[in-house]
């Protein structure tokens, strides 16, 4: 073991879901160093325990991981279990911290955004329950990289062969090569009706998975292919690279452009999907058909008990506070509670480590349940396979019979890209500013009902977090919400929600944008967007 001075670098304080930043960033000498040291010194007693890890395959994951590898030995780890090629999508690895009990695991990704030499790399701590470690963890290791004087590591010069399963060790610590599959897929299997699936596609019944060039292409060839008998060109885009094949790896109808041709051309396939760069998100289509994710989540639920593992019923549902009303209508429905969290999956930790929730979901097109601590977007997918393959319906009349029995939550986020912090930060000033005045007043034909900065009490240990986004409620169950993004790693990024609700079935067909536009308007107004931020569009619409 060697210990190597070192200095705090400024602004290491994970976001939503880690510490993101440009790969240029992450090559500096000593900073990955310091960051893992930091998370070492704040995760408590780990000697001789085991440790995940694992990431999307994205360039500089091989050098993070023999650092990583290097500095989990100096500092006392017993155990290490490693992805082949270093790859763990990040359910995946949340599933294999939790089977062999781990302490922990830490995963490499920047998700959703660009991979390559000058775009982005990413690095979170998960805890013992496969789940991102919670505010108050997060909040330690910041504070530890601002005061780091030193870290420890290994003189160990050669690097561990992360191609070949097998285990070599570093000092007295196990390095376990493993493979990124097998117990992820073992997982699925135990949840859903393969054999149903698999009666689905063998038929008539045609589908097409987009893995974007990431993370999930391996998991999905196996799951999908092998395990299930899907066609050989049921998969696009299966070989994870290094930059993603130079793409933006986000499953949604901007940036999986091939995967929506598809599905809205001659002869499109009956159903079609999409994950993101480290396989946790999931995009889900018809033939000429998108289900929003928050209509997904409903969806899921309402048709719980046609999968095998949710079929003595769930235990009750929660959502992200931007995440649309839609999923609480059928926890009415289905006498279940429902929970409103902040944005990020760390808030659904504690819900389902108490069996307080079964699904979880974000409109950021994220989904998941307590099979794993993480959101899931092959797991999702396989969902709706399973549903698909009982009901024997087009993924379209199972949205309309939906919207019929429960009506329909009008939905779309637009997100600012780029944009000057100040300005942004303006922006949400602009509307909190205004909050008196609107309360009670009318806006787009609503009256205002309630306006805040949301804020949330974990029920189970009671911890506080603020400010996690400017809410302007309306009676009738319209929201508009602005909230600035914590993934970007480019100026900011404002994410402006909104959402109607129609509960007659002959109003349920228009387009969302049309439906919305009265509120799109509003938030203009009372936000001053366009002139702060000098852009007439966003950048992304979903
Ligand atoms: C975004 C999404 C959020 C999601 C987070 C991580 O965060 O809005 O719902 O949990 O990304 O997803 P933000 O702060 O940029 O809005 V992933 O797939 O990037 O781990
Ligand atoms: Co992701």
């Amino acid at each position: 073991m060697i210990t190597i001075h070192t200095e705090p670098f400024e602004g290491q304080k994970p976001g939503t879901s880690g510490l993101r930043k440009k790969v240029k960033i992450f090559q500096q000498a000593r900073y990955l160093e310091n960051f893992v040291q930091a998370v070492f010194d704040s995760i408590g007693d780990f000697q001789g325990k085991t440790l995940v890890v694992g990431g999307d395959g994205r360039f500089f994951n091989d050098q993070a991981i023999q650092i990583i590898l290097n500095m989990a030995s100096a500092n006392g780890f017993g155990h290490v279990l490693v992805g082949q090629h270093g790859i763990l999508s990040t359910p995946a690895a949340s599933c294999v911290i939790r089977k062999y009990e781990a302490f922990g695991g830490l995963i490499l990704s920047a998700s959703h955004n660009p991979a390559g030499p000058d775009e982005d790399f990413g690095i979170k701590y998960n805890m013992g329950n496969g789940g991102p470690a919670p505010e108050k963890i997060t909040d330690t290791i910041y504070e530890r990289t601002k005061s780091i004087t030193s870290y420890q590591t290994t003189a160990q010069t050669h690097a561990i062969n992360l191609a070949e399963i097998g285990t070599t060790n570093i000092g007295n610590m196990k390095v376990q090569v493993i493979d990124s599959v097998v117990d992820y897929a073992e997982l699925m299997q135990s949840l859903f009706d393969f054999d149903a699936i698999r009666t689905l596609l063998a038929g008539d019944f045609r589908m097409c998975f987009d893995a974007m060039h990431a993370v999930t292409g391996p998991y999905a060839k196996v799951i999908l292919q092998d395990m299930l008998g899907a066609s050989e060109d049921s998969v696009m885009n299966a070989t994870p690279l290094e930059d993603f094949g130079g793409g933006h790896p986000d499953p949604n109808l901007t940036y999986a452009k091939d995967l929506v041709a598809m599905m809205y051309g001659n002869n499109a396939p009956d159903f079609g999907a999409a994950s993101d760069g480290d396989g946790d998100r999931n995009m889900i289509l018809g033939n000429h058909f998108f289900v929003t994710p928050s209509d997904s989540l409903a969806l899921l639920a309402a048709n719980a008990e046609t999968v095998p593992a949710y079929q003595g019923g769930i235990a009750g549902i929660a959502r992200s506070m931007p995440t649309s009303g839609a999923a609480d209508r059928v926890a009415q429905s289905l006498g279940l509670d429902c929970y409103e969290t902040p944005t990020g999956w760390k808030f659904f930790g504690n819900l389902m480590d108490a069996d307080k929730v079964t699904l979880c979901g974000e409109e950021s097109f994220g989904t998941g349940s307590s099979h794993v601590r993480e959101k899931d977007g092959l797991w999702a997918v396989l969902f709706w396979l399973n549903i698909l393959a009982v009901r024997k319906q087009s993924v379209e009349s199972i949205v309309s019979e939906h919207w019929q029995k429960f009506g329909r939550n009008y939905y779309s986020r637009h997100d600012y890209e780029g944009v000057n912090s100040d300005a942004a930060h303006q922006v949400l000033q602009n509307v909190r500013d205004q909050f008196e005045t609107l309360i009670g007043s009318s806006l787009a034909d609503r009256q205002v009902q309630q306006c805040d900065d949301f804020s949330y009490t974990d029920p189970i240990d009671q911890s506080v977090s603020q400010n996690q986004g400017v809410r302007v409620l309306f009676e009738d169950g319209s929201r508009i919400i602005f909230r600035l993004s914590g993934t970007g790693t480019q100026g900011a990024t404002i994410r402006l929600y909104l959402e109607s609700y129609e509960s007659d079935s002959k109003k349920q067909g228009m387009d969302a944008q049309d439906a919305l536009a009265d509120l799109i308007t509003a938030a203009n107004d009372i936000s001053q967007l366009t002139e702060l931020t000098g852009m007439n569009n966003p950048t992304v619409i979903t």
